[in-house]
């Protein structure tokens, strides 16, 4: 009798090739790929490289910014993919958690200067919050019922409050080497991230199957 094809999926059925979305570069590369390579699937990249045909599994693979990853999902241009917690929720797309990854752990964390007595959320009232997460941090202040003026930005977040800029900040934490060394302190933790993968909601059964295969 032949081997069943190693990907599982029914011989002869027209060839479905699932198409994922993972970081281009940064902190969530290398781990995604290492994930990748453990589950036999094997790819090229290159500075260069956009979208790669995989190994492995019926996969092809899409290297983009990870901000940009659950839009391309929502939107259909993508089928799956690997991002932080953080930028799914930011981004608000409704796209379903089909695994927690266990890498790329981080909290997203309001922070205030060193010297502030801090003695609770009421601190935040009426003040400037600068943020790389403005989505999520607007949710929270509301859900606390916190009136505070939100500042977005892309970067460096972190040297908001020495500049002057504002009077807090809310940003991804691993280490706290970044908050210690701009003379910040964390106060309060807004979320608990943690890279996922994500699928589009209306997912075909074949392309399905390649997930199943996947996890
Ligand atoms: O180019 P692209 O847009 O794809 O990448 P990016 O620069 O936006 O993101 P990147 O690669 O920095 O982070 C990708 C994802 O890694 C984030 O969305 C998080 O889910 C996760 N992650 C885990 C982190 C961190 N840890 C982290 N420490 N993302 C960012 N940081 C930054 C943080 O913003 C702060 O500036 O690291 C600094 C704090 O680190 P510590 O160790 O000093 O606390
Ligand atoms: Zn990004």
């Amino acid at each position: 009798m032949n081997k069943p094809p190693a990907h599982g999926l029914t011989p002869g059925a027209s060839p479905a090739i699932l198409r994922l979305a993972i970081q281009k570069s940064g902190r969530l590369f290398e781990a995604t790929k290492a994930m990748l390579n453990e589950c036999d699937v094997e790819f090229d990249t290159g500075k260069s490289t956009l979208r790669s045909r995989a190994s492995g599994l019926p996969l092809e693979v899409f290297f983009l910014r990870d901000d940009d990853i659950p839009a391309y999902i929502a939107e259909g241009v993508a089928d799956a993919g690997v991002v932080g917690l953080n930028a799914l929720e930011e981004s608000g797309a409704q796209i379903a958690i089909a695994d927690r990854l266990g890498f790329g752990r981080c909290r997203l964390c309001l922070a205030v200067p060193r010297e502030i007595a801090y003695q609770g959320l009421s601190f935040f009232a009426g003040k400037r919050i600068t943020t790389s997460h403005p989505h999520i941090l607007t949710r929270y202040l509301r859900d606390q019922k916190i009136d505070a003026h939100v500042h977005a930005v892309s970067g460096s977040v972190e040297i908001a409050p020495s500049i002057g800029l504002a009077d807090a900040i809310c940003d991804l934490v691993s280490t706290g080497g970044t908050l210690a060394g701009n003379g910040l302190k964390e106060v309060e933790t807004i979320l608990a991230s943690e890279a996922v993968l994500v699928v589009r909601p209306d997912l075909g059964s074949e392309a399905r199957a390649i997930v199943d295969q996947l996890l």
